[in-house]
């Protein structure tokens, strides 16, 4: 139903939401943009020819940010070490970056001059991607397998065991993978390598050190009883148990799984930004018990005519009508549990549309939903939220409010209750819980509190609706 301007809530919140989309609309623009440069090599050379005269240059290489573990994918450059024209060697620090997770100093796997920076401080550099071109000196240069890191200077998660201030270790990537992975301290292995360099035998040595562990290249991890002490190997006969001690049991090797982590992706990524921006708003939470036996009644009239048409007739587009109250086009978004992940599809311009279309558009939207088929058209412009959580479980919630919108609300399982009708009387109820969430700079309590009421009573009261159903 459309209810537009008569209402003093409903206007507010129209105001508010454009004021916010404003504001949001600016948020949006943050950076997390790459542009990827793609190299034609007579620019390389010709860049060559002007910068300098380099009688021994070999060819530029792009050196590219390798993968720094733990699924992360992109990184902010946060120093660069090196400027256009430096000459650089192995292992001499270029850049540090910084994850979510750590800040780590990447270093030059070759010997060269720097020819080219592809990030500002502060941009996004992606995993895969070339931080730095280096002009290598001579052709035969040498190219380890492997980016070497530095261990990181800053670590923001215990478990990364990197973090040893005023001491660097070098590893790479699947070296110090091999040893979070174990929970070894890098700082506590020697390295055997270049420089100092630490190696896999170095980390697989230390294991076998410490407990004997052997670790064959499988999911899982089975750990060798220990070797026998040094004092026994060395001095056999001066340990001799006594025939009345029963022989001492083999210890059973113990497995222990091990942990994979998964790079996020897709819609899984997008739900990470969206909710990390949506952490920003300051949510307040108002619920409420919304009385439902008239609509159930109602909807059991209806949905017989509805299937009889071929559509499908849930409660959720009573819900979705009742919600269209505000805003010229009500696009009313639905968290929808698809095998993709959790989406948010809308119903475009809920306001023109009956309660019977609403319920076409939804069972469209679920059968996109279900064969991952939903798109930008359906899943963008939507104003306002319902999350029916309720139609898995559960009586409340504290739903994410979807920036730039300012409001959501999750329905909560409709159960039969006791109830105390208006002659005091107990009587069988079909209740179901509301849980809003607003965005308190933009919308007050009272204002949310008035909205709800004016929604209960449309749908405990499903007759009112035809007064204003459009
Ligand atoms: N209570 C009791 N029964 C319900 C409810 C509730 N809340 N909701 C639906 N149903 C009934 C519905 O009436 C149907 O009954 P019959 O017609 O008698 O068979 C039946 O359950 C199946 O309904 P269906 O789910 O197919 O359709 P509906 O239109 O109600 O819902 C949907 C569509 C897309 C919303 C739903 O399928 C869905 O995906 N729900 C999950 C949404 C979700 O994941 N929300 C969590 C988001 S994260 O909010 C969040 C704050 C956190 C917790």
């Amino acid at each position: 139903m459309t209810v537009r301007g008569s209402f003093p809530v409903i206007r507010r919140l129209v105001s508010v939401q454009h004021l916010h989309k404003w504001c949001s609309s600016r948020v949006q623009k943050a950076p997390l943009v790459y542009t990827p440069l793609s190299y034609n090599v007579s620019v390389i050379h010709q860049h060559r020819f002007f910068r300098t005269s380099y009688a021994a240059a070999g060819p530029i290489l792009q050196f590219k940010l390798s993968d720094i573990g733990e699924g992360i994918m992109e990184v902010t450059v946060k120093e660069w070490y090196v400027k256009e024209g430096d000459r650089v060697s192995q292992f001499d620090s270029i850049c540090e970056v910084q994850s979510d997770k750590a800040s780590v100093t990447i270093t030059s796997r070759y010997d060269g001059v720097i020819r080219k920076l592809y990030y500002d401080i502060d941009s996004i550099a992606l995993v895969g991607k070339p931080l730095v071109d280096i002009e290598t000196d001579g052709a035969g240069e040498q190219t380890p397998d492997q980016d070497v890191m530095e261990t990181p200077t800053v670590s923001l998660e215990e478990h990364t065991h990197q973090e040893i201030k005023g001491h660097k270790t070098q590893a790479t990537p699947a070296v110090r993978r091999l040893a979070m992975e174990n929970n070894i301290k890098l700082s506590e292995v020697v390295g055997t390598g270049k420089d100092g360099r630490i190696l896999k035998e170095d980390i697989l040595n230390f294991i076998a050190r410490q407990t004997g562990a052997i670790l064959p290249p499988s999911p899982f991890h089975e750990i060798q009883p220990p070797p026998p002490a040094p004092a026994a190997v060395a001095k056999p006969k001066e340990i001799r148990p006594s025939p009345s001690i029963p022989a001492p049991v083999a210890p059973r090797p113990v497995f222990t799984g091990k942990d994979h982590t998964e790079p996020l992706k897709g819609f899984h990524k997008a739900m990470v930004k969206t909710m990390s921006a949506a952490l920003k708003i300051p949510h307040f939470g108002y619920k409420d018990e919304v009385d439902l036996t008239q609509l159930v009644r109602l909807r059991s009239e209806l949905k017989g005519v509805s299937e009889s048409r071929g559509v499908k007739l849930s409660y959720m587009p009573f819900f979705i009508k009742v919600t269209s109250s505000y805003l010229a086009a009500h696009n009313i978004g639905l968290a929808m549990d698809t095998p993709q992940g959790l989406l948010v599809p809308n119903v475009k311009n809920v306001q023109m549309l009956s309660v019977f279309e609403i319920a076409v558009e939804l069972n469209r939207l679920q059968s996109l939903g279900a064969a991952g088929q939903l798109g930008t058209a359906e899943l963008t412009g939507g104003t306002f939220t319902l999350s029916n959580i309720g139609s898995i479980g559960g009586t409340y919630a504290k739903p994410v409010i979807l920036p730039p919108e300012v409001a959501i609300g999750a329905l909560g399982k409709l159960q039969v209750l006791p109830r105390f009708n208006a002659k005091d009387e107990v009587v069988k109820a079909h209740i179901m819980n509301i849980s809003w969430s607003a965005d308190h700079r933009i919308i007050d309590g009272a204002t949310m509190c008035r909205f709800s009421n004016l929604w209960k009573s449309y749908l405990e009261n499903p007759g009112s609706m035809v007064l204003d159903l459009k």
